[in-house]
């Protein structure tokens, strides 16, 4: 028995901000966003938003994923955070104004992760936050790494960790495509859409997915779909949905019928 039914929404970096142009944030965007969460009302809920625009070309130019080598990288590690909380506040701002009571939660400051896997995460005021009616907001970040000096932390993993922790009810993941394609759909026009995948489907499509390369450090959809099956081996459902079109995440949000790949067990 599940004892709440919390959803986690994951907002791509790629639907908030423009990944062609550093620092470019797509502000229609987050606040047709926060209008849609606030809409849907839904009563126990987390999102975690990723870098786009903001974290990945820092991270990449200072080389954070790789660990502490050299004295110059700290300068780089602060920027990459910072302009992370940038981006955090600019989606805390669209959410607060509409009356939400979104808190924010930096990772840096309460996550340690080991080789870039989070070993140690102060959760106590999030769950605290929970179940006063608070609706936490994280994000991929630089964080502290006790064996690299520090690395990245994708909203990926932390979708993944969150869900598995807190045993959430569902997991809904926001991306600029409509859902899981076995091709690149912005490149291939004939790339297939798959509306229904199983978990051992997903093992197989991972095989098959390279790396993508581009402004991406953590991995973009290898890495994701290497997050979302451990949330799915929980029986915890996932569904990937285009958050880039309108009305699609709050009816995703309301369990209504949207357009989306829906990541099962079985
Ligand atoms: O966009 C990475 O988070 P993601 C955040 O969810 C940084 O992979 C700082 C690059």
């Amino acid at each position: 028995m599940r004892e709440s039914e919390l959803t986690i929404l994951k907002i791509g970096g790629s639907v908030i901000t423009d990944k062609s142009k550093e620092l470019q944030v797509r502000m229609q965007a987050i606040n047709r966003l926060a209008e849609e969460i606030q809409r849907a009302t839904v009563e126990s809920l987390i999102i975690v938003h990723g870098g786009g625009s903001f974290g990945h070309p820092l991270a990449q130019r200072y080389a954070i994923v790789e660990g502490f080598k050299e004295e110059t990288q700290k300068i780089g590690f602060s920027e990459t955070h910072h302009v992370m909380t940038v981006l955090n506040g600019l989606f805390m701002d669209a959410l607060i104004w509409r009356n939400i009571p979104a808190v924010s939660i930096t990772p840096s400051s309460c996550i340690i992760t080991k080789n870039g896997r989070i070993q140690y995460f102060e959760d106590a005021p999030l769950k605290m936050m929970l179940k006063m009616g608070f609706l936490p907001v994280l994000y991929g970040d630089a964080v502290l790494d006790s064996s690299l000096g520090f690395a990245i932390l994708s909203g990926d993993q932390l979708v993944s960790v969150l869900a598995t922790k807190l045993n959430a009810e569902r997991v809904i993941i926001g991306v600029d495509v409509d859902g899981l394609y076995n091709d690149d759909p912005k490149v291939k026009k004939s790339a297939k859409m798959f509306k229904h995948l199983t978990l051992e489907e997903l093992w197989e499509l991972q095989g098959k997915v390279s790396m993508s390369a581009a402004s991406d450090v953590t991995g973009g959809m290898f890495g994701k779909m290497a997050e979302l099956s451990k949330v799915v081996e929980q029986e915890i459902p996932v569904a990937i949905v285009n958050a880039s079109k309108p009305n699609y995440i709050y009816k995703a949000l309301k369990r209504e019928k949207v357009k989306s790949t829906l990541i099962e067990k079985e």
